[in-house]
């Protein structure tokens, strides 16, 4: 692949992390986390009070400004360019450390599905892997995904090497052959009652592999927003060097709990402890399948790709 990580970008990124938060230019919200048991997935629930008081922009409001903080990254925040048409920012609300975003450097609206060239670089990005994890990439696609800027990012995460995410386990009911150019269909977690696709990655890709199997997951999951009469596109994304992972979207949020591809593989965010209980209450999985597409009732393996 064409597209590199500048040499020492590990280093890089902690420095500029912990300068940024010095600088008070990354606005860095304390956490704690815990974990809320469904089935046989461990949700890890992240509440982190102070995000309350961050404005939140709901999808039937219009934004207060134009203002695009990608068009011109504040300098405190920029890491790197990706390529000729990737600049990497450090996210400026951040509830990990080394959260880090890749931004096309021209605009391109985030309802675009990913392309070649974006899985591409996706891929580059995961291997930014700090000792002891491994990277989570995710990308909110169309507002009811939970996406708050428009402009197409890509962000990564690191999170536990031996982190166990719902992907992973949807996995390990095995994949069936199929006959189309993917040669599996999608594996489907059996209990999760959510529409979800996820496949495999081989251990070196190349962008036309990764390609691939995007289009695959990405024809499954259209053609479950259509027959759910949806008119607006809206999926979670999620990527790390082992699977592809794809959710439809219906809705941004279940009462006042927002919900973002995080969310959908395993990894909840809330703004408060009523929010918590909220969850514990109500069990992940329904949660998150209220703002999904409720697995659908024909064998869509029927449906030809
Ligand atoms: P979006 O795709 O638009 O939305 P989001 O990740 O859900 O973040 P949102 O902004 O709605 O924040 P929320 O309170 O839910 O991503 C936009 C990204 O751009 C965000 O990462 C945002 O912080 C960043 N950004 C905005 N202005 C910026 C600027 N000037 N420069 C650089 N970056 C800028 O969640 C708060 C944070 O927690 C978000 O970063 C979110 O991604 C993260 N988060 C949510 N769930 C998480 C989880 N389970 N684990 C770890 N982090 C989680």
């Amino acid at each position: 692949m064409s597209l590199n990580l500048p040499e020492s970008f590990k280093e890089l990124l902690k420095s500029k992390f912990e300068s940024a938060v010095d600088s008070g230019s990354l606005k860095f919200t304390e956490s704690h986390e815990e974990l809320v048991q469904d089935g046989d997935i461990t949700f890890k629930v992240r509440i982190a009070p102070s995000l309350a008081q961050k404005p939140i922009l709901r999808q039937d409001e219009q934004p207060k400004s134009n203002f695009n903080p990608f068009l011109k990254p504040e300098p405190d925040l920029y890491l790197a360019p990706l390529g000729s048409d990737y600049s990497l920012v450090l996210n400026k609300f951040s509830i990990v450390p080394y959260h880090f975003l890749c931004i096309t450097k021209d605009f391109k609206p985030q309802s675009s599905p990913l392309s070649e060239r974006d899985l591409e670089a996706t891929w580059e990005c995961l291997n930014t892997a700090i000792e002891g994890s491994k990277i989570l990439a995710f990308y909110n696609c169309g507002k009811l995904s939970g996406a708050s800027q428009d402009h197409k990012h890509i962000q990564f995460i690191p999170i536990p090497e031996s982190a166990q995410l719902l992907p992973d386990i949807a996995l390990t009911y095995g994949l069936e052959q199929s006959k189309d150019a993917i040669g599996q269909f999608p594996a489907r977690h059996p209990n999760v009652p959510f529409t979800h696709f996820v496949l495999p990655l081989p251990k070196a890709p190349v962008g036309e592999d990764l390609a691939m199997i995007f289009s695959s997951l990405l024809a499954r999951t259209l053609t479950a927003l259509r027959n759910y009469n949806q008119s607006k596109i809206a999926f979670n994304f999620a990527m790390t060097k082992d699977w592809m992972f794809i959710a439809p979207r219906t809705q941004e949020s279940y009462d006042d709990i927002a919900i973002n591809s995080t969310g959908m593989v395993g990894m909840l965010l809330v703004k408060s402890e009523e929010q918590f209980e909220k969850i514990k209450q109500l069990g992940p999985l329904t949660l998150t399948s209220s703002v999904g597409i409720p697995k659908a009732e024909i064998d869509e393996k029927h449906e030809d790709y």
